[in-house]
């Protein structure tokens, strides 16, 4: 029995995946002295590019997101999937370095893959203004040479018509100095058979170059591809062995779509690689967490290869020997006590600012000023967190008086602007406030018989959405005990397969996110309505 194996059977330290749960996809590690930082990709959600941070791969704790404000990121009007892809975390010169696609479309062969670097002498910034890179292709990120270069890499796009759309891995050179690209980009990297090549980290060990790439695209076929080379421009030879890291063709494993990865060394030279996976409820069924970050342990091969364990991804990986460092588990409730949104919570297309998310003008109690309309992009009011199990319960206590039907107020389990679950009240035409639920699937409307309510006489309104596997229920509480409203609905309709539409050879729209439950205020008609919330509980079942 291998040490590790000895220390995994004992339970000593093991890295259980995925280690972050729920939507966050597309990860990039960093270390930093003793601290590990992951960044993963966040779409149309604010705050722009989460960071998880650990001192020993196992334990991970939410630092919340960077791109905070719209000085940083401005998300309205943005497309469903389309905003914030793949961050790259870097460090050099004391300074972090934020590489993010901004991707602002991706339709009939055209991405517009905007990517920005921002830099930060801490995690915690202050973070500099963008700096506007290339948008030649998404999944940009640059690598420091040993000699004080730097480069940036990126998956280079093809919008003509009958070409391959992904055409390779391209690096220019980006002046620190100056803080702009110079010279030309070069293509290093057409990639494997496998296809759609993305997603570069290079990384310098023993005189070589290791290209690390995803290829197959981000679902059933990811997989990760290493190739290397003596010199930076190349010519990259891929593993011989085949891709480090794939779930093809094993529907039997839990954690499936593994690809999208990003190497990372401890202080005593072992190395681990963070990529994405999914958890389906069937076999190659619907991802309704969306897909989520693990980490594998890597070995080098005598002849110079990163290798992961049969190339699949393990549940449970021998952690590295670092002192284990846990922390504070976050309690299931916000009281909303805090002056800030705790790092949890995430917002549709606008940051989370005093104007319309308020935790002062009722003390202990999140204000949500109403936004627009499920379909409007621009101003929603929705204030969510990420499902992180198969089996949860999202629930809340709302003040709300809607003086008309265009207020509307309540819990939703949501993936995108056409697929949602919503239990919310507002007001009848008679003036009472009623309770119903009403669905949005892939962009059509569906309410249900028999499930209004009249809650006039409950100011205080208990409101919790279920999420039970392939089902969601809601509830209410009107003072007396919970009670469920007469209907099951699909949560698989918020899913990453469900939201995609690929009409053949055109991709129409992706599912990039993962389901969330959240505090949803509409005020259709701009009248100055608002809901209280006086906390808000997420528990897994
Ligand atoms: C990510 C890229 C990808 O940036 O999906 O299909 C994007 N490819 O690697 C969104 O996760």
């Amino acid at each position: 029995m291998s040490t590790d194996t000895a220390r995994a059977a004992t339970g000593a330290a093991i890295i259980r995946n995925p280690v972050l749960r729920g939507f966050y996809p597309d990860p990039s590690i960093l270390r930093v002295g003793d601290d590990y930082y992951l960044a993963t990709s966040t779409f149309e959600w604010y705050p722009g590019v989460t960071v998880h941070h650990s001192r020993d791969l196992v334990h991970w704790r939410p630092l919340g997101g960077i791109l905070t404000e719209q000085r940083l990121l401005d998300l309205r009007g943005a497309g469903d999937s389309c905003g914030v892809w793949a961050p790259d975390l870097s460090y050099a010169d004391g300074l972090f370095h934020l590489v993010y696609s901004d991707v602002a479309s991706f339709s009939n062969g055209y991405w517009d893959p905007q990517n920005y670097l921002i830099t930060a002498p801490d995690i915690a910034g202050p973070w500099s203004d963008p700096i506007p890179l290339h948008a030649h292709g998404f999944d940009a990120a640059l690598f420091h040479d040993d000699d004080g270069s730097c480069w940036l890499l990126a998956m280079s796009a093809d919008w003509r018509p009958g070409r391959e759309r992904f055409r390779g891995i391209e690096i220019q050179r980006y002046d620190r100095a100056r803080g702009r690209l110079v010279g030309d980009p070069v293509t290093i990297f057409t990639g494997t058979a496998a296809g759609y090549t993305e997603a570069p980290h290079l990384y310098r060990r023993d005189g070589w170059y290791y290209l690390v790439t995803a290829e197959g695209g981000t679902s059933w076929e990811h997989q990760v591809t290493v190739a290397r080379s003596r010199a930076l421009f190349g010519p990259y030879e891929p593993d011989p062995a085949g891709p480090m890291l794939s779930s093809v063709g094993r529907p039997d494993l839990p954690l499936q779509k593994a690809g999208h990865g990003c190497l990372v060394s401890t202080p005593d030279d072992r190395w681990y690689l963070a990529h994405l996976v999914a958890r389906p409820y069937s076999p190659l069924g619907k991802c309704v967490l969306g897909r989520e970050t693990a980490i594998q342990a890597v070995r080098w091969s005598a002849d110079g290869w990163p290798r992961v364990d049969g190339a699949v991804p393990a549940a449970e990986v021998p952690a590295p020997e670092l002192p284990a460092h846990p922390w504070p588990v976050s309690p299931p409730t916000d009281d909303f006590d805090a002056p800030v949104l705790a790092p949890v919570w995430s917002t549709l297309r606008r940051p989370a600012t005093p104007d319309w998310v308020n935790l002062h003008e009722r003390p202990s109690h999140l204000r949500v000023h109403g936004g627009q309309s499920p379909a409007g992009r621009q101003r929603p009011s929705l204030v969510a967190r990420r499902v992180a199990a198969a089996r949860c319960v999202f629930e809340t206590v709302m003040e709300f008086r809607p003086a008309s039907h265009r207020q509307v107020a309540g819990v939703t389990g949501y993936y995108n602007v056409d697929n949602w679950h919503f239990a919310y009240v507002t007001r009848a035409d008679d003036g009472r406030r009623v309770l119903d639920v009403l669905t949005s699937d892939g962009g059509r409307r569906r309410c249900y018989p028999g499930t209004e309510v009249d809650v006039s006489s409950a100011d205080r309104l208990g409101l919790r959405v279920v999420f039970d596997g392939p089902e969601l229920r809601f509830g209410y509480d009107l003072g007396d005990g919970w009670r469920e409203l007469p209907v099951t609905l699909d949560a698989t309709i918020l899913s990453d397969e469900h939201a995609a539409r690929v009409v053949p050879g055109e991709p129409e729209a992706w599912g990039f996110t993962g389901a969330f439950a959240g505090l949803w205020v509409q005020d259709i008609g701009a009248d100055g309505g608002y809901a209280d919330f006086d906390h808000a509980t997420y528990r897994e079942l």
